[in-house]
């Protein structure tokens, strides 16, 4: 069931689309979450609301995940990465899919001042300033990712998409999930409705595997032989900086044992990458999105957020300062924490 929003509402927006040139926005380097999300809607629009032309604005385009997926399902799509070499300028329509600030959506955030129909779909913390500028919003934080959103919208305007949409609409629940990991029934529930319409599990399994290339391990190891280990309480709390592969720097870090990680890069913007122990966020309720990415964000000149234990922020100025204020913003809600136990 889709949460906090009438499906007559929703149904009456999508019919908006007939005729109607619709861009569909995700966040930077679309996760295979993001990706599903908007190709999904590209089908729907396209083939159930007879929308004229309907552009996937992937900003900084996929990232290394999807890349894989696209090339091993087989899939073509044409997509943009910027706002050049894109067919018009304005469209009367823009669904932004899994992204939560208007920082994350790069250059195409302009797209939104011209349209009549701004449209969110995300599982993200909401932020408040960005939904504002929303006509129509179907946000549910505690879906495990947009594509199993997109499984309930599909369901709720009874549309059927093909097998190789339901296949990408899994590898976004997978991944976001991290395989399952963090499923919800209600994950569960739409991943056994996928398999029953001949969604093959082994074949998505198969889809997400990843054979690491040597930039990437040297990333993971550079920025393990930088790493800055502090105690903060009973947890462990790493810092480092690398120049690219924030996300799966977190992730090897986390794995080699920390309970936080910040990895932060400043190629050319800042950019800093946050991810927490499950166990962290359970017994100390902090929230990396809103509690410390959201800070950190306004703390940078830019903006942050995301989920519980996996979150991010984007601004100005150098990497070691923003890890100090990575760290102090953490201490000190760890801090409140411990006072109010
Ligand atoms: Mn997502």
């Amino acid at each position: 069931m889709l949460r906090n929003i009438r499906v007559e509402d929703w149904k009456r927006t999508l019919n908006k689309c007939k005729d109607k040139s619709v861009a569909i926005i995700t966040h930077k380097a679309a996760d295979p979450d993001a990706f599903s999300a908007a190709v999904f809607f590209k089908k729907l629009l396209e083939e159930k609301y007879g929308s004229r032309t309907v552009c996937l604005c992937l900003p900084e385009g996929v990232n290394q995940f999807t890349k894989t997926i696209m090339e091993k399902i087989g899939i073509e799509v044409e997509y943009y990465e910027d706002l050049s070499g894109m067919p018009m300028s304005g469209f009367t329509i823009v669904i932004i899919v899994d992204a939560c600030n208007i920082e994350q959506l790069g250059a195409f955030g302009r797209l939104l001042y011209d349209a009549d129909e701004r449209i969110l779909v995300d599982h993200h913390a909401p932020n408040e300033e960005f939904i504002n500028l929303m006509t129509l919003k179907v946000v549910d934080e505690e879906a495990g990712s947009t594509a199993e959103l997109c499984y309930k919208i599909a369901k709720s305007v009874g549309y059927k998409p093909n097998l190789q949409v339901l296949e990408l609409i899994a590898t976004g629940i997978i991944y976001d999930t991290r395989h399952l990991v963090y499923a919800t029934i209600q994950s569960l529930k739409v991943m056994v409705e996928l398999l029953e319409s001949g969604v093959n599990y082994s074949k998505i399994i198969d889809l997400m595997r990843r054979p690491m290339d040597l930039s990437e391990r040297l990333a993971r190891l550079k920025a393990a032989q930088r790493l800055q280990v502090y105690s903060l309480d009973k947890w462990i709390v790493a810092l480092t900086k690398i120049g690219a592969y924030e996300s799966s720097v977190a992730r090897s870090i986390i794995d080699l044992g920390a309970d936080v990680v910040f990895v932060a890069s400043e190629n050319k913007e800042l950019r800093i990458s946050a991810r927490s122990r499950e166990s962290f966020y359970r017994e100390t309720g902090i929230h990396l999105g809103s509690d410390v990415m959201a800070k950190v964000g306004g703390m940078i000149n830019g903006s942050g957020g995301g989920h519980p234990t996996a979150a991010a922020a984007s601004g100005k100025g150098s990497a070691d300062l923003a890890l100090l204020i990575c760290y102090s913003v953490l201490k000190e809600e760890l801090m409140e924490k411990l006072k109010k136990a």
